[in-house]
């Protein structure tokens, strides 16, 4: 789908700033020191620590988020706390209906976009996977929204 200005919509907000994040486990990533240790998820190759920021974003901005699933074969729903997004586009695709959300299913391989505008609250606050299992396994992150200065 085009827009007006013939950009698709991807070619229109790829100039926004914004995370990529890769969900996957560790079998199919490569962190050898988690072995024998059963199953880690990993957010771009790091399991949650709960002291350590792993995104920054300034308040009043909007920002496109990739999400990819990077296993093949869990799904990983993301939640994001706070701010909503919309669904821009799956695996490069304009995604037809856009609506608020605060959790989208990521399949095996999928990649999202993601489209977040951060108004109101500033703080800290956390990204994850919805499966509980997952995000106790490690597949979440520290998201600091951090106020403009000057
Ligand atoms: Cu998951």
């Amino acid at each position: 789908m085009k827009l007006h200005n013939g950009n698709t919509a991807d070619q229109v907000f790829a100039g926004l700033g914004g995370a990529n994040l890769v969900l996957k486990d560790f079998a199919s990533g490569s962190r050898p020191e988690a072995d024998g240790m059963g199953m880690v998820l990993l957010i771009n190759g790091q399991p949650f620590v709960h002291d350590h920021v792993n995104t920054r974003v300034t308040l009043g901005v909007s920002e496109d988020w990739l999400i990819v699933n990077g296993d093949p074969r869990l799904d990983h729903p993301f939640k994001l706390h706070v701010n909503s997004f919309q669904v821009i586009s799956r695996n490069g695709h304009p995604e037809p209906q856009r609506q608020w959300k605060d959790t989208v299913l990521v399949r095996p391989g999928e990649e999202l976009r993601l489209r977040v505008a951060f108004r109101d609250f500033p703080g800290r606050t956390v990204y994850h996977c919805h499966n509980l299992d997952h995000q106790d396994l490690g597949m979440m992150g520290v998201l600091q929204i951090e106020e403009r200065t000057g």
